[in-house]
């Protein structure tokens, strides 16, 4: 996968998120995004703090957080502009259109109020882009579609996994990107953004299925372009500023190398 610098791809994009998810990951030097899967909003607000300077994107999900509210939401917006980084739900919508904008605009979330950037599975068909689309897009917000899993047996398929990169040609104004483990040329000629989880420098699972592979290894060997990385930054014992730190350097050295083994 031949690497092409962040700032070479930014104009390729139509979709104002992703070229400020790319103006955010140049600006900061840092490819991470922290998944912050806590249950409390005010665990989840500092860590937002500690880890913000280091990160380009967090990700939430609103659905694990015991105390979830309207003022969670407003100091979460507080510390994305503060410390600049995008939001990013990870909802995994599945349904058909008519539900997922339903889940998507209402309910006690509301996520497409606050979220920059959401996703969805494919196996529902068309209709689930459609769907979120009508309701994101006017907000200006984006998806990723999720066209591979990092857990252990998942039942995606190469067959799955290719046609999901159709339906994201169907709608590049709106998909700017992957959940996947390697980069995804389109068929269409289109660029997207690869946002890669199961990354640990330290783990290599979690005995429920999840598997860790480095930021080396989805960088330079697979041409991913964000790393999450969840428990590897806030497991007990860690330091989230030091690991955070520690996972931002891997990955922008990581994506240095990439470009280093291109030229
Ligand atoms: N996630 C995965 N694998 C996927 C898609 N999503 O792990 O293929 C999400 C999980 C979790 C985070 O829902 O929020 O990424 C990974 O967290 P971890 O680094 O603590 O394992």
């Amino acid at each position: 996968y031949p690497r092409v610098s962040y700032e070479a791809r930014r104009p390729r994009f139509t979709n104002a998120v992703a070229t400020q998810l790319l103006d955010l990951i140049i600006a900061k030097q840092s490819n991470l995004c922290v998944s912050a899967d806590l249950t409390k909003a005010a665990d989840v607000l500092q860590l937002a703090d500690q880890v913000g300077p280091y990160i380009c994107m967090l990700k939430t999900h609103a659905d694990i957080i015991e105390d979830f509210d309207a003022k969670f939401v407003e100091a979460l917006q507080k510390l994305a502009e503060k410390h600049r980084f995008m939001i990013f739900e990870d909802r995994k919508f599945a349904d058909i259109g008519n539900t997922v904008q339903h889940q998507y605009a209402h309910g006690v979330h509301k996520i497409a109020d606050w979220s920059h950037i959401v996703n969805a599975h494919t196996l529902p068909g068309e209709g689930i882009i459609s769907g979120l689309k009508a309701v994101g897009l006017p907000k200006q917000r984006a998806l990723l579609l999720l066209a591979q899993m990092s857990s252990a047996g998942t039942l995606f398929t190469e067959a799955y996994t290719q046609q999901t990169v159709v339906l994201a040609d169907k709608h590049p104004d709106f998909v700017i990107g992957f959940i996947a483990q390697r980069a995804l040329p389109s068929p269409a000629g289109n660029d997207y953004l690869v946002l890669t989880p199961g990354v640990g420098l330290d783990d290599k699972g979690d005995g429920l299925g999840q598997q860790y592979r480095t930021p080396h290894d989805v960088l330079v060997k697979d041409g991913c372009d964000v790393i999450i990385v969840g428990r590897g930054i806030y497991k007990p014992g860690r330091d989230p500023v030091a690991e955070a730190k520690r996972y931002q350097k891997a990955g922008w050295d990581a994506y240095l190398a990439s470009l280093a083994a291109a030229a």
